[in-house]
């Protein structure tokens, strides 16, 4: 296939040591050729053996442009399958700029955002689940997130679906010829074997399924309220967890009025901490519309941390927050232990069983415990996670959902006696929306949304 040459600064732009230019293309070489000065005069680039690397000049006819090191790597063996260069320029804005722009006077044109990954996923390189996974390594913020995007862009997920495709593969096929030669290939006593496939099918894609709320905390982290009444010490609470003074602490009741937002780190999960305006009743229309946004928060929350002056005794609208967080994952802290104590933890009518756990933020005690308790709260304990998949991709999963659905109605088929071509048109359906995931049969908007995501020069 004849694609046109493509060009792009691939680092960001600022000021830094060194930046790159990449080219890729049928017309790679006739570019560079024009632009680079190889400091002996010796020889041209496309001269050059593959995968090396060489010193010298961009040059703009007779005008000086950079000094640089170039890498030539001669399709196939490229991330994009094609003739590919990567220039390293001196770090400069405007020298990168000016080096990029020669090699556009040469012949090439500006990439596309993430032309260079959907050349990659359209030579056949990488599949749309691993052309994703890049982007998701760009994006990831914290350590899980980037394991899980490497172990995507690998192709465990592909891998995974290809699996199961291959399933479905089978059966339809042998329905299909069973159908078209029904003398030699018989379909007695087919539709137990075929329930069994598509039970076990089934089974496969809800494990990617059940991953992906997992995965969902691992891309975008665990959001995180703390709820309590006014005074209890949430803000103080955030401040310690977030290692900074982040929000204003007060002995006036009512300080917090808006929601305060900050993530943290926490043995590799990262934490949404959204620090709230105290629960009460009030008269205050400012703090009244505090309070209603701090229920909406803590509605939309992973974990709810419930921080309880211990000093105090507990008041109507502790009973409204413990009714609150029954049904929700949850953990109950009785601040202020450093005081006097009023309230134990019997004391606290837990309308089911949650963490309960004392801690002093003003004195910093107990801050360990909670952090412990949290980590045991997700991924059972266990965030190692060595072989296990997790989606993290919305539109994954909503095509294993699809697909599990198409294939519970073959189920339903083979219950009702349905006839055989009945099957393999659901079958068929789930084999083709899982062959969205990783990018068979998808049509062109659907790619170019995907690598609009990308930025410039990947
Ligand atoms: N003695 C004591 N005071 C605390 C503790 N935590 C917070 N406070 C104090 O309680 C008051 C309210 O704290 P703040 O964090 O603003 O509570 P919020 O309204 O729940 O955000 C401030 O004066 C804090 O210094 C604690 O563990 N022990
Ligand atoms: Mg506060």
């Amino acid at each position: 296939m004849k694609t046109d040459t493509i060009a792009a600064i691939a680092t960001g732009l600022s000021n830094a040591g060194i930046s790159i230019v990449r080219i890729s293309g049928d017309q790679a070489f006739a570019v560079i050729d024009k632009v680079f000065q190889i400091k002996s005069k010796a020889k041209r680039l496309s001269e050059m053996e593959s995968h090396t690397v060489h010193y010298g000049y961009i040059v703009d006819g007779e005008e000086l442009i950079d000094e640089v090191m170039v890498v030539i790597m001669r399709a196939p063996r490229s991330y994009t399958m094609e003739d590919s260069i990567e220039i390293d320029c001196h770090g400069g804005i405007t020298v990168t700029k000016k080096v990029l722009e020669t090699v556009l006077k040469a012949g090439a044109r500006i990439a596309e955002p993430g032309e260079f990954t959907k050349r990659a996923f359209l030579n056949g390189r990488i599949d749309l689940s691993q052309a994703e996974a890049v982007i998701d390594v760009i994006h990831a913020n914290n350590e899980l997130a980037l394991k899980n995007s490497m172990k995507q862009l690998k192709g465990n997920v592909l891998h995974k679906v290809k699996e199961v495709r291959q399933s479905i593969l089978l059966d339809t096929a042998y329905i299909e010829a069973a159908l078209d030669d029904p003398e030699h290939i018989s379909l007695e006593g087919f539709s137990d074997k075929l329930r069994e496939n598509v039970m076990g099918s089934i089974k496969e894609l809800s494990n990617l399924i059940d991953t992906s709320e997992n995965g969902r905390l691992i891309k975008e982290g665990i959001r995180t309220v703390i709820l309590g009444r006014p005074n209890a010490g949430k803000s103080s609470l955030l401040n310690l967890m977030v290692g900074e003074e982040r929000a204003i602490v007060t002995d006036i009741a009512g300080t917090t009025r808006d929601t305060i937002e900050e993530s943290i780190f926490l043995n590799g999960l990262c934490l949404n901490l959204i620090d709230t305006a105290g629960i009460r009743e009030t008269s205050d229309l400012v703090e009244k519309l505090g309070v209603e946004k701090s229920l909406k928060s803590a509605k939309e929350a992973d974990l709810i941390i419930y921080v309880i002056d211990a000093s105090t005794p507990l008041n109507q609208d502790d009973d409204e927050i413990l009714e609150f967080i029954k049904d929700r994952k949850a953990i109950v802290l009785l601040n202020k232990t450093d005081l006097e104590s009023v309230i134990e933890e019997k004391d606290v009518n837990l309308l089911s069983t949650k963490p309960i756990l004392k801690i002093s933020a003003l004195n910093q005690t107990g801050i360990k415990e909670l952090e412990k308790t949290i980590t045991e709260m997700f991924f059972e304990g266990n965030i190692s996670f060595n072989d296990e998949i997790y989606i993290t991709n919305v539109r994954h999963k909503n095509a294993l959902v699809e697909a599990r659905v198409s294939l519970e109605q073959v189920i339903v088929s083979i219950e009702n006696e349905m006839p055989e071509d009945f099957f393999s048109i659901d079958l068929m359906n789930a084999y083709e929306v899982l062959g969205t995931i990783i990018g068979e049969a998808v049509d062109e908007d659907l790619v170019n949304t995907i690598f609009k995501e990308f930025c410039m020069g990947k």
